[in-house]
């Protein structure tokens, strides 16, 4: 049990089931094992490779990559435009009555629109910028829910060079101001409101709040999505329809340098203020087309659908770029999985014949906790690729999604990523490697990743540390816009010359990278550190329970304890005995140092937009504090609902 000194964060969970690719996947896959072998001669010269073949270029680069750490340039001398690679060639190509997005609004109406749709509708905004005065270089900041206008705005920025930043719908008035006034916005692009769980969800008073101290905006364009109209202000706000309706489809794509800013994306860090993450042009294309058209074995046929929300990295990338660069059809969903019952995503599965699907493992425990009855009630057989992102997945969640949704023939593919990464780094390829349930498993040909101690020093295969990158790729961030003196402290400053992300990893004596969650939120209990991943793999292991979180509270005998929130499946009960069931189960599953000493059922967890369970603010309940920062919490109710309930711990 005891672990040497050095361990970083120990190894407890040992999972050995292993998936092995189907022989008649294999035979079509788009990828093969020789990606490893040929990056691993010679990243630059693959990533060069990638680049003349896959990229559409106004002007070929010179220079694959100047590397001066902790700044990337590549493709240097290139000029290019992303609209014109994720449009314009696929139409000039015959592709124009392809669909690109089949789109389905919550309370029940669709949309499709094809390539020359898209084409078309992104040049009449991108004409609509142009009048309000938008040019090459200048911001614009996107506020809207998921219906087609918000790719289209997107598209329409990158298409006159102006960089987009794209501010989740759900974000609060001071949020999106703090985010114009960082960048600087000319221009917001924002709708009425738009459906969520069955209701009406305004916008635009949040952003006429936001207006109200952003000297910068000029105009704002309004979609009409609700119909029953909203304030306009006289000369600063238009309506999409009126300005953008009136334009001409001709906009000839500007042309920008390799290293031209595409956007903007806002982390928001828990205590300081919110860091604009900055992408460029040529390697984020490149990064995330190649990435999406292996990873998910896209075949011209496919129908794909990522059920991310666009205001996170995983739309921007999986959504929007990656995906229409590769031609690809897909599906965008505005709503809810529950509205107007558990079966919504099943529907859509079936009634578009969905064949690549990619979610949250949130949305996987959710859908657990309903039971398999929602799934197994529609023709899912159309689906032959799962993907997942966002935070470890269990090993009970992958087994789940694999036997209810994959039927037990879909590879999997957890992705490993984040906004700072622009593209998937640590991912399975479906059709060459053999999975085990939780582990993202390997680097994706050409990123070089390792598992460090506290010193930096590699930690052997079979042991825990932290994650870090030690070789640039192409869609990584290019800093953190205005404070690069903060992208170099955040990123590269606690380990020398290496990326370090913020996440705990093992590897195990394969090599399988296993995540462990963020460094900041592992428990010490006893001098053990313990990651909060395998503790809630250990409770979800259990046939009880759907979801759990637990973060370490302080204890005067071991210095932390552990305190484990838990959702259960809707057919268990809560009681005493069976939360002294679950901490054994615990104690049995990967040891006794892991029993939490506090367990509390819930009926849900505090998360952000994007689904990542916000430990934080559980800390903050375990121990009694008033809440920090909670701007980013999805359903403010959830905290108050737990707070009520925590004197009732099991001890
Ligand atoms: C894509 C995204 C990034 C953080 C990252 C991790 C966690 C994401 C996985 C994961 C384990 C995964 N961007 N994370 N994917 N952890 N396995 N497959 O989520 O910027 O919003 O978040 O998310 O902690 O650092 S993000």
């Amino acid at each position: 049990m005891d672990a040497p000194r050095s361990a970083a964060i120990e190894n407890l969970m040992d999972e050995r089931r292993t998936f092995v690719p189907d022989p008649a996947f294999v035979a079509r896959a788009n990828a093969t094992a020789d990606l490893y072998a040929e990056a691993e001669r010679d990243y630059v010269a693959f990533w060069e490779r990638l680049a003349r073949e896959r990229i559409s270029w106004s002007k070929p680069f010179e220079t694959t990559l100047e590397w001066d750490l902790p700044f990337a340039k590549w493709f240097v001398g290139g000029e290019l435009n992303v609209a014109y690679n994720c449009l314009d060639r696929h139409v000039e190509a015959g592709r124009g009555d392809k669909v690109a997005y089949h789109w389905v609004g919550e309370p029940g109406e669709t949309r499709s629109l094809t390539y020359a749709d898209l084409l078309r509708e992104v040049g009449k905004a991108a004409n609509a910028l142009r009048e309000l005065g938008v040019e090459k270089g200048d911001r614009v900041a996107i506020y809207m829910p998921m219906i087609p206008e918000l790719p289209i705005a997107m598209l329409a920025c990158a298409r006159i060079g102006a960089p987009h930043t794209v501010v989740f719908g759900g974000f609060s008035a001071e949020a999106l101001s703090g985010r114009i006034n960082d960048c600087g916005a000319k221009v917001l692009i924002t709708a009425d409101g738009g459906y969520r769980r069955g209701k009406e969800v305004g916008l635009k008073h949040h952003a006429d709040e936001a207006m109200a101290s952003t000297p910068t905006i000029e105009h704002a364009i309004v979609v009409n999505r609700l119909g029953h109209g909203v304030h306009m202000v006289p000369f600063r706000d238009h309506w999409w329809h009126d300005l953008v309706g009136r334009q001409s489809a001709d906009c000839p794509p500007v042309a920008v340098d390799s290293e031209h800013m595409l956007y903007l994306l806002y982390t928001s860090g828990t205590t300081a203020k919110p860091k604009g993450i900055l992408h460029t042009t040529a390697g984020y294309l490149l990064g995330t087309s190649f990435t999406h058209e292996m990873i998910f074995d896209l075949k011209p046929d496919d129908v794909y659908w990522c059920a991310a929300d666009i205001g996170w990295v995983t739309g921007h990338s999986y959504i929007v770029y990656g995906p229409l660069a590769n031609g690809a059809t897909g599906v965008m969903y505005e709503g809810a999985p529950d509205t107007p019952s558990w079966d919504r995503w099943w529907q859509i599965v079936e009634d578009y014949k969905v064949s690549i699907l990619y979610m949250a493992p949130t949305a996987i425990r959710a859908f657990m906790k309903q039971g398999p009855q929602y799934p197994a009630a529609h023709d899912l057989s159309s689906l032959r690729v799962l993907g997942s992102v966002g935070e470890p997945i269990n090993p009970e969640a992958w087994l789940w999604y694999h036997e209810h949704v994959g039927r037990g023939a879909a590879p999997i593919v957890d992705t490993w990523w984040q906004t700072e990464t622009g593209m998937i780094l640590i991912s399975p390829l479906p059709g060459v490697t053999t999975t085990k349930p939780g582990s993202a498993t390997f680097p994706f040909p050409g990123i070089k990743a390792d598992v460090v101690d506290a010193d930096g020093v590699s930690v052997p295969l079979g042991g825990g540390g932290y994650l870090v990158l030690k070789q640039p790729w192409p869609a990584m961030l290019r800093g953190i816009y205005g404070d690069q003196e903060r992208y170099r402290e955040t990123y590269w400053s606690r380990f020398p010359g290496m990326y370090f992300a913020g996440d705990g990893a093992k590897r195990d004596e394969e090599g399988y990278y296993w995540l462990l969650g963020r460094v900041d939120d592992v428990m010490n209990v006893a001098g053990h550190r313990i990651s909060t991943t395998e503790v809630e793999s250990a409770l979800v292991d259990h046939r009880s329970v759907a979801e759990a979180a637990v973060v370490g509270v302080k204890d005067e005998v071991s210095g932390q304890a552990i305190y484990a929130f838990v959702i259960l499946k809707a057919s268990g009960e809560p009681s005493d005995a069976l939360a002294v069931q679950l901490r054994e189960h615990v104690a049995y599953v990967i040891g006794p140092i892991a029993r939490p000493k506090y367990l509390m059922f819930v009926p849900d967890l505090p998360k952000t937009r994007s689904g990542k369970i916000m430990r934080r603010l559980l800390r903050d309940i375990a121990e009694g504090r008033t809440l920090g920062d909670t701007t980013t919490l999805a359903d403010a109710t959830v905290v108050d609902t737990i707070r009520e309930n925590s004197g009732s711990a099991e001890e």
